[in-house]
């Protein structure tokens, strides 16, 4: 009887017979998911707030940035996130957050809450000083692993979105599209957003290819999420 018969299951040429199997493609996303709950079921907490570049915080760890549009829900996504009601300042008053907040989850990864850009009625003193500081440390951060960048799912793509994400092309910066809000729109209205987001991101040399769609409110996209910025965070100690 020849190794065929006693192991039927296994392909030929599989190596060792007695090599665990290979996990499938839903295992993997459960694994990654898994790894996502626990590393944001770690504490979070808020440690800095730079309104300056030279009052950034020495570079330390791996960063995540959360950019968007003023108003697109950056510092609600950090907080259904991390689970907390209230760790990111989030308000029905465009433009916020006005500086760079760092929050540090569990030692392994630097969230930082960015500033809102494109608001119309933000004094242009302090648009100009956002720019320059999110040109800055956008360019200049060793640490920074990816930009999250929040488009609301409920509303078109405007011209400031394009000129943020020509400026993440320009500095090199890795980004990922997330689409906000989701609840707000019916499910095949998000799915034509979701693959726009996906064609938005394919013409865009720094955007990477996938595109989630998350709702604070339904919780949808928050463990994906979560499984993505995992596997970016310094592995657990
Ligand atoms: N329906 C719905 N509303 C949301 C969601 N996320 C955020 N919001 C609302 O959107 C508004 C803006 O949210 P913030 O999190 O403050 O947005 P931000 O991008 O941090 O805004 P700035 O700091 O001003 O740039 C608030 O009124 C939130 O309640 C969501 O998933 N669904
Ligand atoms: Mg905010």
């Amino acid at each position: 009887m020849g190794d065929h018969a006693a192991h039927p299951a296994q392909p030929p040429g599989a190596g060792p017979l007695n090599a665990p199997a290979p996990l499938s493609a839903a295992e993997e996303q459960a694994a990654a998911i898994e790894a996502g709950r626990r590393l944001f079921a770690a504490p979070c907490q808020f440690l800095y707030a730079a309104q300056t570049e030279d009052r950034l915080p020495p570079p330390a760890g791996p960063e995540i940035a959360f950019a968007g549009r003023s108003n697109v829900g950056k510092s609600s996504l950090i907080n259904a996130l991390t689970g907390h009601h209230a760790l990111a300042r989030a308000s029905g008053q465009p433009g916020r957050t006005r500086q760079l907040n760092f929050f540090d989850l569990g030692g392994r990864l630097m969230l930082v809450d960015m500033p809102g850009y494109g608001y119309a009625q933000a004094a242009a003193s302090i648009k100009a000083d956002w720019q320059g500081l999110m040109f800055d440390y956008l360019r200049g951060r060793p640490t920074l692993r990816r930009v999250v960048l929040l488009l609301d799912a409920r509303i078109e793509v405007k011209d400031a979105d394009e000129a943020v994400m020509e400026l993440l092309d320009r500095a090199a910066v890795a980004y990922q599209i997330v689409l906000t809000k989701a609840d707000g729109v019916k499910p095949a209205a998000l799915e034509k957003k979701h693959a726009e987001a996906i064609a938005l991101a394919r013409a865009h040399p720094a955007a990477l290819p996938e595109v989630i769609a998350t709702s604070r409110d339904t919780g949808a996209g928050i463990p994906e999420l979560r499984a993505v910025l995992a596997g970016l965070a310094d592995p657990a100690g």
